[in-house]
C-alpha cells in the first residue's frame, strides 16, 4: 500500500489547501500507484498517446493522412452514456424530480466508497483542473476531474482548458467541481491490462448540493468526460438556478446576412440529433455566412444592457462520426483532419479511419470497431452508430473569430427541435417567451445511439435536456419563465424547428443540411421584423412564399406539406402533453398548463385565431 506522504510528493504545485486535502482523501480510497497532476502540456498528451498506444488501447493513425491523431476502440459493453446508471443524489428526492434516478447522497456515498475503495490499484491517479468556458472569463467555472484513464486526460485536453493556469485562477480558496472518475478495473498482480478496462457496475452519480460528480465503471464519453454533460449541464443548470443564469444543450452559432449584419442563435436538439451540422452549417443561400461558436452546450447570462450573453464552455467537439462527410458536414470533417481522437470507427488499410457515409463509395477493405476484418460484403455496420471525433474547436474552418469571447455573444433567437416524422412543421415561432418555453417544454424526438436503449422511439425531451436536468424538471421550467420575467429583459425570439418530417412513405421532406439555412434566415428577418408570419394554433409559421426557395427545387407541395399544421394531430397531442406535465405535480408552473389550455382551445377553435397574417 502506497503511503499518503508518497501522494503528497506530486502535489506540491497545487496552493488550493482544500484540493490538496481532497486529492489525498480520494488517494487513500481509490490506492492509485502514483498521482500525477496535470499540466496540459502537449507532452503531457504525447505522454497520454503514449500510455494509450503502449496497453493496446490507440493505435495511431497514419501521419500523412491524418496527423497527430489516433483511434481507440471501446469495450462494445461501454460505448454511450448509460441513463438507467445515471443518478442526481439531491437530499430530497422531489429536488432531482420525476424524470431523474434517485438515491440519497449519504446512501450512496457509502455505496460508492466500497466500489472505488482501492479500484485505481495498479494504475496513476491524474489530477485534470479545467476550466468549462475562456480562463479569463467571468462566465466560466472551475472544476477539477481525478480519473484513472489516460483516454479522460487526452480527451479534457481537447474538450476544456487545462493545467496551471487553471489552478492559478482557482488560487488558494476559488470553488470548483469536484469529479472523481474511475474505469472500476484496479491492476491486480501481474494480469496484463485489458485495452479497454472498465467494470460491469457502472455509476454516474451527481450530488448538486456539493456541487460533486462520482462516476464508477465506465470510460465513454460523456460517462467519463466529467466537464461534459455531468459538470457543464447537470451540475451547472443547479448552479445556473441557483445564480440566475443558464446552462443549455445548445449549439450558439453567428449567422450574417449579405449586407453584413451578424446575429447569434443558440439551438437545443437531443444528442445525436445534427446539432454539430447545423452549427457548422455551409449555407446554400447565396451571401449568407454560417460561423460556429459551440456545438454541445451554452452558458448564457443577461449582461447590462439586458440581453443574454452566451459563452460555449468547451474547447472541443465530440461529434458523432458515422454520417459525417464533405457533403454533410465537411467543416466537422475538416476539424477533424488532425490532432484528434476517433473512438470506435474503423480503419482503413493505410491507417486512417473511415465510417457509414464517409465516402461515396465503400473502402473494400477496414478493420472494423470490433477489431474484425470488414468488407462491403460483411453485411454489418463497420462502426458503431455513437462511434465520435473528438477534435480542437480552433481547427474548425468556421469557428467565429469572437468564439472564446470572455463577455460570450448575445444571442438573438433560440431554437428548439427534435426527430419528428410526423405532425412538427419544419418552423414555428413562439407567440411570445411563455410559449416559447411552453414549445421547448413540450420537446419530442426518436431517440438515438446517443444513450444505451432502444432507438427511434418517441420520448418528451423538454429543452433536450432530458438526460441533462439535475434538479426537478418543474422547478427548471419555473426558472425559465422567471428568466423571461427578468426586468429590463431584452429576450431572444423562440422558434421551434423539425427538419426530419416525412412523407407517408417515409421519404424525408425536406433536404436538411445546408438548405437548413433558408430556415435560418427566416428567422433571422423575423428577428429583424423584416419576414412575414402567420398566426396558427400552434404558433407563426412561414407560408411557403415566406421562405426563400430560390434554387430549391422541391417536387410540388412539398413545401406545403412540410409546413402543414394538421389540427387533428396536434388535438391528440394534448392528452399526451398533459401526462407529460402531470408528472411534475405541483413543481408544474401553472402558466404552463394554462399554455396547454391555449393551445387546446386555439386548436377548437377553428380559423376565428388561424390563418391571420402576422406582417413583421
Ligand atoms: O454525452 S456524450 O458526451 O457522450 C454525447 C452526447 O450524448 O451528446
Ligand atoms: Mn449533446
Amino acid at each position: 500500500m502506497t503511503a499518503t506522504s508518497e501522494y503528497t510528493a506530486g502535489l506540491s504545485g497545487i496552493k488550493h489547501p482544500g484540493l490538496v486535502q481532497w486529492v489525498l482523501e480520494v488517494a487513500s480510497l481509490c490506492k492509485p500507484e502514483r498521482v500525477q497532476v496535470c499540466d496540459g502540456s502537449p507532452a503531457e498528451y504525447n505522454e497520454m498517446i503514449r500510455a494509450m498506444v503502449q496497453q493496446g488501447t490507440a493505435i495511431p493513425l497514419n501521419e500523412e493522412k491524418r496527423p497527430n491523431s489516433i483511434l481507440v476502440r471501446s469495450d462494445p459493453a461501454d460505448v454511450a452514456r448509460v441513463e438507467d446508471r445515471t443518478y442526481i443524489c439531491s437530499r430530497q428526492r422531489e429536488d432531482a424530480g420525476p424524470t431523474n434516478n434517485w438515491e440519497d447522497p449519504e446512501k450512496m456515498k457509502a455505496q460508492l466508497r466500497d466500489l472505488f475503495a482501492g479500484a485505481m490499484a495498479g494504475r496513476t491517479l491524474y489530477v485534470i483542473p479545467y476550466c468549462m468556458g475562456p480562463v479569463e472569463s467571468p462566465l466560466s467555472k472551475v472544476g477539477v476531474e481525478l480519473s484513472d484513464s489516460p483516454y479522460v486526460v487526452a480527451n479534457m485536453h481537447i474538450m476544456t482548458r487545462v493545467g496551471a493556469r487553471v489552478l492559478e485562477r482557482l488560487g488558494v480558496d476559488g470553488e470548483f467541481v469536484r469529479g472523481l472518475h474511475s474505469v472500476g478495473a484496479p491492476l491486480e498482480g501481474e494480469a496484463a491490462d485489458s485495452p479497454w478496462p472498465n467494470s460491469k457496475t457502472k455509476y454516474i452519480c451527481h450530488f448538486p448540493e456539493t456541487r460533486e460528480i462520482w462516476s464508477f465503471g465506465s470510460g465513454y464519453g460523456g460517462n467519463a468526460l466529467l466537464g461534459k454533460k455531468c459538470h457543464a449541464l447537470r451540475i451547472a443548470c443547479v448552479q445556473a438556478r441557483d445564480e440566475g443564469w443558464m446552462a443549455e444543450h445548445m449549439l450558439i452559432m453567428k449567422l450574417t446576412n449579405p449586407e453584413g449584419v451578424a446575429k447569434y442563435v443558440a439551438a437545443a436538439f437531443p444528442s445525436a440529433c445534427g446539432k454539430t451540422n447545423l452549427a457548422m452549417l455551409v449555407p446554400t443561400v447565396p451571401g449568407w455566412k454560417v460561423e460556429t461558436l459551440g456545438d454541445d452546450i451554452a452558458w448564457m447570462r443577461f449582461g447590462a444592457d439586458g440581453r443574454l450573453y452566451a459563452i460555449n464552455p468547451e474547447a472541443g467537439f465530440f461529434g458523432v462520426a458515422p454520417g459525417t462527410s464533405m457533403e454533410s458536414n465537411p467543416n466537422a470533417l475538416l476539424t477533424a483532419a488532425s490532432n484528434s481522437i476517433f473512438t470506435n470507427c474503423a480503419m482503413t488499410p493505410d491507417g486512417d479511419v473511415w465510417w457509414e457515409s464517409m465516402t461515396a463509395t465503400k473502402p473494400a477493405n477496414l478493420v472494423d470497431w470490433k477489431r474484425r476484418p470488414w468488407t462491403p460484403q460483411s453485411g454489418r455496420k463497420a462502426v458503431h452508430p455513437n462511434a465520435r471525433f473528438t477534435a480542437p474547436s480552433r481547427q474548425c474552418p468556421v469557428i467565429a473569430p469572437e468564439w472564446e469571447s470572455p463577455a460570450g455573444v448575445p444571442i438573438d433567437a433560440i431554437l428548439f427541435g427534435g426527430r419528428r416524422a410526423k405532425l412538427v412543421p419544419l418552423v414555428t415561432e413562439a407567440f411570445d417567451w411563455q410559449h416559447g418555453v411552453f414549445l421547448g417544454a413540450t420537446c419530442s424526438s426518436e431517440t438515438t445511439a446517443a444513450a444505451a436503449g432502444a432507438v427511434g422511439s418517441l420520448r418528451r425531451d423538454p429543452m433536450a435536456m432530458l438526460p441533462f436536468c439535475g434538479y426537478n424538471m418543474g422547478d427548471y421550467f419555473a426558472h425559465w419563465l422567471k428568466i423571461g420575467s427578468t426586468e429590463g429583459a431584452v429576450l431572444p425570439r423562440i422558434f421551434y424547428v423539425n427538419w426530419f418530417r416525412q412523407d407517408d412513405a417515409g421519404n424525408f421532406l425536406w433536404p436538411g443540411f445546408g438548405e437548413n439555412s433558408r430556415v435560418l434566415q427566416w428567422v433571422f428577418d423575423r428577428c429583424d421584423g423584416k419576414a412575414n408570419a402567420t398566426d396558427t394554433a400552434i404558433g407563426r409559421l412561414p407560408e411557403p412564399a415566406d421562405l426563400n426557395t430560390s434554387g430549391l427545387n422541391l417536387a410540388p407541395g412539398t413545401l406545403e406539406q412540410v409546413l402543414a399544421v394538421d389540427k387533428a394531430g396536434w388535438q391528440g397531442e394534448i392528452e399526451p402533453i398533459r401526462k407529460h406535465f402531470a408528472q411534475f405535480g405541483d413543481r408544474m408552473p401553472a402558466a404552463l398548463s394554462a399554455q396547454v389550455d391555449g393551445l387546446e382551445a386555439r386548436l377548437k377553435a377553428g380559423s376565428c385565431c388561424c390563418g391571420s397574417k402576422h406582417g413583421k
